[in-house]
């Protein structure tokens, strides 16, 4: 009753920022992201006989808060599947540094979601563990599948349908490099969950957020299947400054002026013919997109930002969950 799984981490060319009101965790809008080599977390799941309640150890440090919290609801859902349910071990690895510019959250959820349903012994498809994994956190139903992948927003009205993600194109329909560019190792002070219902409850511009997120994320979508680089440029800068207003209109202001030094170097390198475009999660930190022959070049110039800790470069990975047997 033993598995370990590693997943992807992803960043979102569409975002997902807001829920459905109904329980389950079901986003309030469809997103689009891609999944990244190298960026990944290695989660082993050990259901133990006798074990008095679940234990969770991310990066050699045991927790006993929110997080391991989470953990534990998630291992519930699974509980509720076994013939004969017990408390489980957990330990998790994250092979980026926790302040790397990247939630763990979305490879966390999913390495988690895919080892504890195959130490149950629960031979699940991959879309029903991606729903597992919504539940406990939505972008993670995004980090089972490799590529570019879709998460559809949940339906309007209570609900307890399975919503999972889906790849929709290959890494190589469209190979952009990734470069992720760090520029605090502060935490952040709120976090995306709360950041996100504050937004929805709050924010006089949510309405023009959920149907600005739904066009272009539509229109994301295209833009990649028509492998049309300028347009995509346009509509994912557009999708993530929707978000960060719709958040600053109620107070969060995730951005800092490094993050706005390297949105205008993008801004200066796309000007001169360099396709380059930008996109921000939960956070300052800045994820640079490009063309992989041009990559060299723009990451001089990301280094060369007053204020820019580290750039860490990645690809989309047309695979996700990897078991220990491949590992
Ligand atoms: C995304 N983010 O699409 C967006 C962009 C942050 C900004 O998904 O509440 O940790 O656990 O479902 O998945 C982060 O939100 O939120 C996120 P919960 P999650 O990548």
């Amino acid at each position: 009753m033993k598995a370990t799984a590693r997943a992807s981490a992803n960043i979102a060319l569409a975002k997902y920022w807001g829920k459905r009101g109904c329980p389950g965790n079901y986003p309030a809008v469809p997103s689009l992201s891609v999944t990244l080599t190298q960026l990944t977390t290695q989660t082993t799941v050990e259901f133990i006989d006798r074990l008095p309640r679940d234990e969770f150890v991310l990066n050699n440090v045991l927790r006993s808060d929110r997080a391991r919290d989470r953990v534990g609801h998630l291992l519930d859902e699974v509980r509720a599947r076994m013939l004969r349910p017990l408390y489980a071990r957990v330990t998790s690895t994250n092979t980026f540094p926790t302040a790397s510019g990247l939630a763990s959250s979305a490879s966390g959820f999913a390495a988690l979601s895919a080892a504890a349903t195959k130490a149950a012994e629960l031979s699940w498809s991959n879309e029903r563990i991606s729903d597992l994994a919504r539940r406990a956190s939505a972008s993670a139903a995004r980090s089972i599948y490799g590529g570019y992948v879709l998460l559809r927003a949940g339906p309007e009205f209570g609900t307890k349908d399975e919503l999972s993600a889906t790849p929709v194109f290959s890494a190589t329909h469209l190979p952009l490099v990734v470069f992720v560019c760090v520029v605090t190792d502060r935490e952040k002070e709120i976090g995306s969950t709360a950041a996100m219902l504050r937004t929805q409850e709050m924010s006089p511009y949510y309405h023009s957020w959920i149907e600005h997120a739904e066009r272009t994320c539509r229109q994301i979508q295209a833009a990649i299947e028509q492998r049309d680089l300028e347009h995509l440029a346009e509509l994912v800068e557009s999708n993530t400054l929707a978000m960060h207003a719709s958040a600053l209109s109620v107070g969060i202001l995730y951005a800092t002026e490094v993050s706005a030094r390297i949105v205008e170097v993008v801004r200066r390198l796309r000007a001169c013919g360099t396709m380059a475009f930008f996109t921000m999660d939960a956070g300052p930190h800045v994820k640079v997109f490009v063309r992989p022959e041009d990559a060299t070049k723009v990451c001089l110039e990301l280094e060369r930002v007053e204020g820019v800790l580290r750039v860490t470069k990645a690809a989309i990975s047309d695979v996700s969950i990897r078991w220990e047997s491949d590992l």
